[in-house]
């Protein structure tokens, strides 16, 4: 009571709320007016900021965490009254008729769409000391995962301008959700890099505030054990993205300029791209408020399975059941099995890949009524059964793909399973557990993610009518993985099967021993063989037709040790460096027609 002159009269009012709602013991501690008054009113302005940045503000957050932390010591099963059953959606074959149109629908929707990546993870699972999206996605270009995002982007863009045949002047909008632990780095590496070639006013950074931790049954806020003047906080997790863009206003700008589509994506996937052109042309084909992008899922992968749930009451919905619920749901529900591969060898529920493309009005309609507020949910590791105290203090969570939840049961949910070659490749999982993966199931690491891109391009070029020689196995960072030609090429080369398969022509044949890499948009493959090295790049306005034989000792690609600190850390993590012995190497910098023959 001695302390209150020091506060305003808004940090009286919540210092009140705080102690209706049993949080004395954050100021019980305080000594005589005089002593840390600095620390006392920072304490103050945390807690405004917590606040202010949770919809309903820390009274709302307590009361809710109270509940759910009573549901969690009584065992409540989230999914009490609802059974499993494996849904049914869009299943995609690369490359057919079907695949090809829903490219082209999504090409023309893409000048319609705005992109949201969720960039506020650190990645402890990754162990990475840098943010990472400045990961390289693959080693033969280096282009970075924000770089290759911020590319791709543009060249959707591009391609669907050009569709609309010069009507069309539209800049796709792209959004980055932020933490404080990525915000600065993510600034500064789009900054020191001209923002990759996207105009600085297309890009927007939404920084998610972290929120308070809970120290016990109760929700009283834990005061951080280094200092008893600041709440301990802790990330609130990705669904944060939804309340952030309601509040932001960016949704109704978007709606006002005429926009239809939002896309969220998430950190490390370089093959996301290649599947976004044919799975928004199935939003638009079918309508869908919400297409989740699902792969074939292996029993116990760590991503979360696409399930329907019917309730006893009648309702249903298609959602995603988190990786570590789907077992025990099963388990309660009549599958003794658990989350086991079925007779095609993977689980019956496909996996959630956490693409998500939302049609833009229903879901601001939705987010009117919710504020973009998303089901919480939370995880307390208990000392012991009697499940009265904590081994460390919680928080309450919440996930983007659980934005069907609130929604009412009209509301056209779907998904569409893509092939994993084509479509997912994450870089998740730190080597030495990468290496502990059962076989059979994928890593998740950065060694698997650039092989992943490797193999993807061949298998598209073979597609499309190119000799491309069979992987060999290898092994990198303790993982045995094929390793495909190095083909890698920038996304204004090519975003859809057609456009590829228009580049390439005649008879090619690419050795397993080689490296392709293709910079410039007009680059046509004719009647070339390659055994060896290859680096093209030109100038949009340069046409250069590729033909004839290209054979070179190449690039190597070489065992680095993951422990041996004198090898910069993302190379360390892949296990392997290129040995860069010898190429061929063309850049054509201006506009024209060209023939590259050796
Ligand atoms: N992220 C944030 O932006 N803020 C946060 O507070 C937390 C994360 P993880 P996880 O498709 O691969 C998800 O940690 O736990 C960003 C799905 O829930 O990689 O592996 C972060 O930067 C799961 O259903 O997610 O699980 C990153 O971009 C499954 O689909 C993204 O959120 C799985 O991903 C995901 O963070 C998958």
């Amino acid at each position: 009571r001695k302390n209150l002159h020091l506060l305003s009269s808004e940090q009286l009012e919540l210092a009140k709320m705080l102690i209706e709602m049993g949080q004395s013991h954050l100021f019980e501690h305080w000594p005589e007016p005089g002593i840390d008054d600095e620390e006392k009113r920072a304490l103050f302005d945390q807690l405004a900021r917590l606040n202010s940045s949770y919809p309903g503000g820390l009274k709302s957050y307590i009361e809710t965490a109270r509940e759910l932390l009573a549901d969690s010591k009584a065992g409540k099963n989230p999914f009490d009254g609802f059974t499993p059953s494996v849904p049914t959606g869009e299943a995609l074959s690369f490359g057919d008729d079907i695949f090809m149109n829903y490219e082209q629908a999504g090409i023309r929707e893409a000048r319609n769409a705005a992109f949201v990546l969720v960039a506020g993870g650190l990645g402890e699972r990754l162990g990475y000391n840098g943010i990472k999206v400045a990961l390289p996605a693959e080693t033969s270009i280096g282009t970075c995962f924000l770089q290759h995002y911020i590319e791709s982007i543009l060249a959707l863009q591009d391609a669907s301008c050009r569709l609309a045949q010069g009507e069309c002047q539209k800049e796709i909008p792209f959004v980055i959700m932020t933490s404080d632990d990525t915000h600065s780095r993510t600034l500064e590496l789009l900054e020191s890099n001209f923002y990759f070639g996207m105009k600085p006013t297309q890009v927007e950074l939404l920084k998610q505030e972290k929120v308070a931790c809970l120290d016990d049954n109760d929700a009283r806020l834990a005061l951080d054990p280094k200092n008893k003047y600041r709440i301990q906080t802790k990330p609130h997790g990705h669904g944060d993205v939804h309340s952030l863009l309601y509040s932001s206003g960016l949704l109704k700008i978007w709606h006002d300029a005429g926009l239809k589509w939002v896309l969220f994506f998430q950190d490390t996937n370089g093959l996301l791209f290649k599947a976004i052109p044919a799975s928004l042309g199935v939003s638009a084909a079918k309508q869908y408020h919400v297409n989740s992008l699902a792969v074939p899922r292996k029993a116990k992968e760590a991503i979360g399975g696409i399930t329907k749930l019917t309730h006893t009451d009648g309702r249903s919905m298609v959602i995603n059941v988190e990786y570590n619920q789907l077992d025990p749901l099963l388990r309660a529900t009549g599958f003794p099995d658990g989350d086991a591969n079925c007779e095609t060898g993977f689980s019956p529920f496909p996996g959630n890949i956490n693409q998500l493309i939302f049609e833009l009005d229903p879901y601001i309609e939705d987010l009117k009524k919710t504020g973009g507020a998303i089901k919480e949910f939370v995880n307390p590791k208990y000392k012991d059964a009697s499940k009265t105290s904590f081994k460390s203090s919680t928080r309450l969570e919440c996930m983007m793909q659980d934005y069907p939840k609130t929604l009412p049961p009209n509301a056209r949910v779907g998904f569409t399973v893509i092939d994993t070659w084509l479509a997912y490749a994450p870089v998740k999982n730190n080597p030495e557990d990468a290496a502990k993966v059962p076989k059979g199931n994928p890593y998740h690491s950065a060694t698997s993610g650039e092989m992943a891109i490797y193999r993807a391009n061949s298998l598209i070029l073979k597609k499309a009518g190119v000799q491309v020689d069979d992987p060999v196995q290898q092994v990198f960072n303790g993982q045995e993985v094929e390793v495909w030609p190095r083909i890698a090429w920038k996304p204004k080369w090519g975003l859809t099967f057609s456009e590829i398969k228009n580049k390439v022509g005649g008879s090619c044949s690419i050795s397993q021993k080689s490296t392709m890499v293709i910079k410039g948009r007009n680059v046509s493959l004719q009647d070339l063989s390659l055994d060896g090295t290859l680096i093209v790049d030109s100038v949009d306005g340069a046409e250069v037709k590729v033909r004839g034989s290209v054979k070179n000792k190449g690039w190597m690609l070489e065992n680095v040790d993951n422990k041996d600190n004198s090898v910069p850390e993302e190379i360390r993590i892949r296990g392997f460096k290129i040995n860069k012995i010898e190429q061929l190497e063309k850049k054509y910098s201006e506009p024209g027609k060209f023939c590259l023959e050796p």
